[in-house]
């Protein structure tokens, strides 16, 4: 009697993990992540920019070689806009479940792995080649191994880009220009002791709020790299923009653990590859857009100042490095500096 029992509740159990997990949705594709029957797979991934962003591009190459190297037994289905939700949000989402990959950039990562924000840093990088070297060496592939704890996975290191400051009050030029001023910042602890520092009040909010609270005077401007600027059209809420280049701004494609080790190994490997290779792709993509938009947003009618002194800003942000040398180690700001 009991073993009948058992084996009614098994094939009751079989039934409803065959309901929930190994369904498919409205095109009979397989959304589970689980590799069963050679059915595609479609990648739910979101991110928080336009369609017409570094970010967009980036995933739809990424799209495309996926399909290579999996014979089109994995698809991506391509969230822009926040439509998803914000960054923050996202990674939640990953933890859960409700997305199976996000683009995000490292500014909301202090909430979940500290030690990772030691690339926010302000003027930590030299240039775009440096940051590079750092992220795809031994530092960069320690970082993302700490994602591992809070079940997360980090497949590759993508660009958001060097980061400046736009606003409606005044052009930007030294230090004192900050004083005072209304400025958005990402949800990040790094960024806001910057801004502190250098005078400005800064304003930390997800990025799906942003345009609005711009337009309407809510903060008086913002600090994101150019393809930012110009994809979202900030533009047309913004005056001035100045070119500090104060943050690097790295980006994960990040998925979760679970996800990742439900598929079969050559799925993983296939999504790890494609992941690595569109990030080179997208890095060049960051590049074009940031020579190219420059002139671009002028022509819309903003004021850019291209050249200024940075040294008075990277004195002022000194203690930033003091404060947070203690929670990252000297050893490794000097290791990351150094190479
Ligand atoms: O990662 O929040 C921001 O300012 C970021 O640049 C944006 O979400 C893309």
């Amino acid at each position: 009697m009991k073993k009948l029992l058992m084996l009614a509740m098994l094939a009751m159990m079989v039934a409803i993990v065959a309901a929930c997990g190994g369904g498919s949705d409205s095109e009979g594709t397989d959304t589970s992540g689980e590799e069963s029957s050679g059915e595609t797979i479609t990648l739910k991934v979101g991110h928080t920019l336009a369609d017409t962003s570094h970010y967009q591009e980036g995933l739809e190459y990424f799209k495309e070689i996926l399909a290579e190297k999996t014979d089109g037994r994995m698809d991506v289905e391509i969230f822009p806009n926040g439509s998803l939700g914000g960054e923050r949000d996202m990674v939640e989402g990953l933890q859960i479940g409700s997305v199976d990959l996000v683009l995000t950039s490292t500014g909301p990562m202090s909430g979940f792995v500290e030690e990772i924000t030691v690339v926010d840093l302000p003027f930590l990088f030299r240039d775009a080649e440096h940051a590079h070297t750092v992220l795809d060496g031994e530092v960069g592939q320690d970082l993302l191994a700490k994602l591992e704890g809070i079940d997360l996975k980090g497949l590759a290191w993508w660009e958001n880009g060097f980061r400046n400051v736009t606003n409606n009050t005044r052009p930007v030029e030294k230090p004192e220009d900050l004083q005072g001023l209304k400025l958005r910042t990402m949800e990040n602890d790094i960024h806001m002791a910057a801004f502190r520092e250098l005078g400005a009040d800064p304003t930390p909010m997800a990025f799906t709020e942003l345009f609005t609270a711009m337009q309407q005077g809510v903060v008086d401007g913002n600090e994101n790299p150019i393809p930012v600027i110009y994809s979202s059209r900030f533009y047309e809420v913004q005056d001035y923009l100045t070119m500090t280049r104060h943050f690097y701004n790295p980006s994960i494609l990040l998925t979760s653990n679970s996800f990742f080790n439900n598929l079969e190994p050559e799925l993983q490997t296939a999504l790890q590859e494609a992941a690595v290779e569109a990030g080179i792709f997208e890095r060049e993509v960051v590049q074009r857009m940031d020579e190219e938009y420059l002139n671009e947003l002028e022509e819309q009618g903003m004021e850019v100042i291209r050249e200024i002194d940075v040294e008075p800003f990277i004195e002022a942000v000194q203690p930033v490095y003091d404060q947070y040398s203690e929670v990252f180690g000297q050893e490794l700001i000097d290791s990351i500096k150094n190479q």
